[in-house]
């Protein structure tokens, strides 16, 4: 039986540099010490870095997450799932195949964003470890974020998955993350309620 993933769910905090108004080790150093369960680096967008630059800061975060024992989940990217030997692989509709990634890593953590019934159709869910269900509230964080579906995709899914580990995603801070896990999700990710606020640890502890 594949490992339940739910409790790593439950504050998954995504960040890249491109969400940094700091040194991004410093952010995830501090949210690590706070109690965050699981991490994803999310290196995309506007200002983010490619290549050599994107390894070693991938080396770092990764190297924090080992300290804290705090699984490191890297977003749609196979090269620095290998170099970074990471945990998990979280995917969107638009990246690489789902069956392909299981087949690869029979092991690791696999996520994949849903956003609508008829993603979750055509998804294999039975292959993942967990999805991300968003975006829930309305973000400016992600360019191309779809349109926010509500609290109500949560409660849909749930009530269509009663076992899958589900985590919430888009426009989640600390006064509507409990409505999220109250619409049946296993916890919350965010990029802006722990990278773009002053009091980190305050923050990680509320959502
Ligand atoms: N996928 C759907 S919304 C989103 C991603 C990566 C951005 C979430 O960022 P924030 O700042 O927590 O709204
Ligand atoms: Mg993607």
């Amino acid at each position: 039986m594949k490992t339940d993933v739910s409790p790593y769910l439950r504050k998954y905090f995504i960040m890249g540099s491109q969400n940094c108004e700091c040194n991004p080790s410093k952010i995830l150093e501090e949210a690590a010490q706070a109690g965050i369960t699981a991490f994803q680096f999310r290196e995309k967008g506007e200002g983010s870095l490619t290549g050599s630059a994107k390894l070693e800061l991938g080396k770092e975060l990764r190297e924090i997450c080992r300290r804290y024992q705090i699984p490191f989940i890297i977003n749609d990217d196979i090269e620095l799932a290998e170099a970074l030997d990471v945990d998990g692989i979280h995917v969107g509709q638009d990246d690489q195949p789902v069956e392909m990634l299981r087949q690869a890593y029979p092991n690791k953590i696999i996520g994949l964003s849903i956003s609508n019934s008829s993603e979750a159709a055509d998804s294999p869910i039975h292959l993942v470890d967990y999805v991300g269900a968003g975006p829930i509230f309305s973000t400016t964080t992600k360019e191309d974020a779809k349109k926010a579906v509500g609290l109500e995709w949560i409660q849909t899914l749930r009530a269509q998955f009663p076992k899958l580990p589900i985590v919430g995603i888009g426009g989640i801070n600390i006064e509507n993350a409990a409505s999220v896990l109250e619409a049946g999700a296993d916890g919350v990710s965010v990029i802006s309620a722990i990278a773009k606020v002053e009091n980190i640890a305050d923050s990680v502890r509320r959502l």
